[in-house]
């Protein structure tokens, strides 16, 4: 049988989706889940390298689950799951920790940023994100992963750390090429256009999320910083705020960047702004509409999660087991010895 490429990506659940994870990560999921192996997961392992609390995170997983499938991931063709719920995520992890260099860890821009970010609590964890990262990837032996610009160094180590062990004990691994999208790969912050737009911003108005209301929409269009000029360019470099508004245009009225350009020749940042409101309205209403109605569905979407880590647990522990043996392990009992052992006893 043909073997469709497989794909693996995650969000963690440590906040409200915003415009930009649908972008970067959700769109592109959706599109390549018909062609693809998918499996997708909500990264709670990840999110607990920043404090959280237990009651939201529990509801935060749920939400990001219904927005996975608010955003067209369809749970009957691809496989959704929480990652806590494959412990193989953890045992791989420590492999491959012991096969990272420290030198390799505190170079990535991620650890640095964050660890300026939260100084009270620079944990191991934070430092081993990436770990973490590459075990979710190589468990499932993906091809490809689709995810923002910010995420590019950590696949990086990901192949590298895959080489390292293939080059020691053959081929284990797939290498696993990123996707990352020609547009919307990096939304900016509606209030610092240079800096990413963030679900953890403090600054409500700096970021859109998925879920926003319409009156919300428009106060954080009309609020977003633009650049001193007048016409209506793209010019990513000297105009970074107009020209994230005229990617998210882009993103919600599918129109070309050019088009864009041409449509509001003559008329001002006001205009613009008036319109990109009502577009994102528009666009992101049938998601908001579809999460209103998922949220009260507890129980289905707690049953789609369940499927799924079963579904993503048995392609794991496969890659599991045989990195257990490449490493010296001793193999542990098949389910069927272990019945046979206990009837002898
Ligand atoms: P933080 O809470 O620190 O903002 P994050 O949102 O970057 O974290 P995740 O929630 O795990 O982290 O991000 C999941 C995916 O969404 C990744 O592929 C990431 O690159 C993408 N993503 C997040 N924010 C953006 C953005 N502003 N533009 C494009 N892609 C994004
Ligand atoms: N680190 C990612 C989220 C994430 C992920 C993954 C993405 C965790 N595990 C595996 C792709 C593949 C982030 O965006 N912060």
């Amino acid at each position: 049988m043909e073997r469709r490429p497989v794909i693996l990506s995650g969000i963690q659940p440590s906040g409200r989706l915003t415009i930009g994870h649908y972008t970067g990560a959700l769109r592109n999921w959706a599109a390549l889940q018909p062609t693809h192996a998918c499996f997708f997961m909500i990264a709670d392992l990840h999110a607990i390298t920043v404090r959280q609390d237990p009651i939201e995170l529990r509801q935060r997983t749920l939400e990001v689950a219904a927005l996975f499938i608010a955003c067209g991931i369809d749970p009957s063709q691809s496989t959704l799951f929480v990652q806590s719920h494959v412990p193989e995520h953890t045992q791989l992890t420590w492999v491959l920790t012991c096969f990272t260099g420290m030198g390799e860890c505190s170079r990535m821009t991620q650890f640095k940023e964050k660890s300026a970010q939260y100084r009270h609590n620079i944990n191991v964890g934070l430092f081993a994100y990436p770990i973490l990262m590459a075990a979710d990837i190589l468990l499932y032996q993906a091809d490809l992963v689709p995810v923002g610009a910010d995420q590019k160094q950590h696949l990086e180590l990901t192949r590298n750390l895959a080489e390292r062990f293939n080059h020691l004990y053959g081929q284990i691994f797939r290498i696993p090429e990123p996707y990352i999208p020609p547009v919307g790969a990096k939304i900016m912050s509606l209030q610092e256009p240079t800096k990413k737009m963030s679900k953890s911003d403090p600054n409500d108005n700096a970021v859109l999320f998925l879920t926003d209301s319409p009156e919300d929409i428009h106060r954080k269009i009309r609020r977003a910083i633009t650049d001193s000029g007048r016409e209506i360019r793209y010019d990513e470099k000297q105009r970074p705020g107009l020209s994230n508004l005229i990617v998210l245009y882009h993103i919600a009225t599918g129109k070309s960047i050019t088009e864009i350009e041409h449509e509001f020749e003559g008329s001002g940042y006001a205009d613009l702004k008036a319109a990109l409101a009502e577009a994102l309205i528009e666009f992101l209403r049938p998601i908001r509409e579809e999460y209103g109605r998922l949220c009260d569905a507890k129980d289905y979407l707690q049953n789609i999660l369940l499927r799924g880590a079963e579904k993503a647990r048995t392609r794991a522990h496969q890659t599991l087991q045989l990195v257990h043996n490449c490493v010296g392990f001793l193999p542990t009992l098949t389910p069927e010895a272990a019945v046979g052992m206990a009837h002898n006893r």
